[in-house]
């Protein structure tokens, strides 16, 4: 393990001095530790970083720094917020991607195939800009292959046989093929852990009989991105839950105090004047008939009245422009992409101003800066059926799903997704920040240059969560800070 370690770090550039060493190694969480360090200061390809005790208590100290606890410390004597000044700047926001008005089904089975042709499509277009895939053979050529052979194809069967390798069968508009991961190959095996059923995959391989013996897996793949400056910041919501008997609300009126520069000390206070933007990433209400004998827990039954205050709590957020996408509990379509939630449902929250909605997924330019927003709902496929995944780390997951551009591959299983023409869950551009919630507990990471975010909930454990276990990291607030992360907790 602590070979491994020292390893990445090596890999990466970084030689570790005696103190730096052991004080990784007894960090309560090393491997984590390790990462970020990696990706934080990772040096260009051709210097050589020396990193010492010193430095390492520098970075912890930076990153616990990070953490605020805001109480309700209303501030008096104050004039006009900061905030106000700020934003009398016009907004730069603009909608890059909106699948609401391009999204229409009519279910029928050529669509089905229509998608899956799309999806297929897409991503054998991104797989053949590498150059290991460059030329590669349909399905049929490769059968009657003997050497090398490089295929594209989506996956229809995840296997494991019962000698533990793993089994996947590939198909393209030619044919199938049966893939082989021998578990020998350790990481090739372990990459092969992480396929899953409907990802378009590159698979470079030799012929065995009726088998495709696997030597290379490959995934769309994103490169590492170059971070762009951010002079403002921006506010992570989802998962607000209002109707619900679980709704913080408290924590919530205290979270707008903040916001609008009205409670918080001197340098939260100064995050707040820095706040431009603040997105909404799904369940903002908690719906009503979503899960059963939910009803016992809402405190508000009615969908309309649910949002109407929602649109009271909003209204109260001055001077920043406030973007929403839905979730699996909005009044609206489950099956994903999800349209924006429909006005008829919201007419409170559409008459304010400074709201704006988008669809889920949506992809979103704050001056330059591109948020790729999605509720999650994928997670709970990836959390169930992928091993070393869960709903705690959904960063990982994020990761994962960045690697094989796509946001729900898993069809016909916990989420729904509408057999369009076109597949809009193709993660077509890369983006600078990725968006997430649904999970309930908070996540951050930067990979690649990019920052992932889940920024977790302003609810309670429900009991449903109690059947599944999950404990969710309640009121804290992910802002990214001129391009740094800080996590703002209210009680
Ligand atoms: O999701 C709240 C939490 O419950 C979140 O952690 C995901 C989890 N969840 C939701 N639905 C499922 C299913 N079907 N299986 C497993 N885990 C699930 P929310 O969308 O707010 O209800
Ligand atoms: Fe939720
Ligand atoms: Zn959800």
């Amino acid at each position: 393990m602590h070979e491994n370690i020292i390893n990445k770090f090596i890999d990466a550039n970084i030689l570790l001095n005696d103190t730096a060493y052991q004080k990784i190694k007894t960090y309560e969480n090393s491997f984590k530790l390790s990462e970020s360090l990696i990706e934080d200061l990772a040096p260009s390809k051709e210097d050589l970083l020396i990193l010492t005790g010193e430095i390492i208590d520098q970075y912890i100290k930076d990153s616990e720094d990070d953490l605020y606890n805001i109480e309700n410390n209303v501030q008096k004597n104050k004039s006009i917020p900061q905030s106000k000044l700020v934003s009398s700047l016009p907004f730069d926001f603009q909608i890059l991607r909106d699948s609401s008005r391009k999204s229409y089904t009519n279910g029928e089975i050529k669509d089905f195939s229509a998608y899956f042709g799309s999806r297929y499509h897409k991503l054998k277009e991104i797989l053949q800009r590498k150059k290991e895939l460059k030329t590669t053979q349909t399905m049929r050529e490769a059968g009657n292959m003997q050497d090398l052979v490089k295929v594209i194809g989506m996956v229809n069967d995840v296997r494991t046989t019962k000698n533990n390798h793993k089994l996947f069968e590939l198909e393209d508009e030619t044919g199938l093929a049966n893939v082989l991961v021998h578990n020998e190959n350790e990481s090739l095996f372990e990459k092969a852990e992480m396929v899953v059923k409907d990802e378009v995959l590159g698979v470079v391989g030799s012929r065995k009989g009726s088998l495709l013996i696997a030597s290379q897996l490959i995934n769309p793949g994103i490169p590492r991105i170059d971070e762009k400056p951010m002079d403002f910041s921006t506010v992570f919501l989802s998962d607000t839950h209002i109707g619900s008997s679980t709704f913080l609300e408290d924590a919530f009126l205290n979270f707008i105090k903040w916001i609008n520069g009205e409670s918080g000390d001197k340098k939260q206070e100064k995050i707040a004047e820095n706040v431009r933007y603040l997105i909404v990433a799904g369940d903002i209400v908690d719906g009503i008939g979503v899960y059963p004998n939910q009803d016992k827990e809402l405190i508000i039954k009615d969908i309309y009245e649910q949002y109407d205050e929602a649109a009271r709590l909003f209204g109260e957020i001055d001077g920043i422009q406030i973007i929403i996408a839905p979730g699996n509990h909005d009044a609206c379509r489950l099956a994903e992409p999800q349209p924006s939630i429909p006005e008829e449902y919201a007419k409170e929250l559409y008459k304010l101003k400074n709201v704006a909605f988008v669809s889920n997924p949506a992809v979103i330019s704050l001056e330059g800066i591109n948020v790729l927003i999605y509720h999650g709902r994928s997670f709970d496929d990836f959390a169930m059926t992928v091993k070393g995944m869960s709903h705690q780390e959904s960063d990982i997951i994020m990761e994962e799903l960045l690697e094989k551009r796509h946001l729900a591959p898993i069809y016909g299983e916990r989420t729904p997704l509408a057999s369009e023409v076109e597949d809009h869950l193709v993660i077509e551009d890369i983006p600078d920040v990725f968006h997430t919630g649904h999970v309930h507990i908070n996540a951050y990471k930067k990979y690649k240059g990019i920052h992932l975010i889940n920024s977790g909930t302003f609810q309670s454990q429900t009991e449903f969560q109690k059947i599944y276990n999950i404990i969710p990291t309640c009121a804290q607030v992910p802002v990214l800070n001129h391009g740094s992360m800080k996590l703002l907790k209210f009680t």
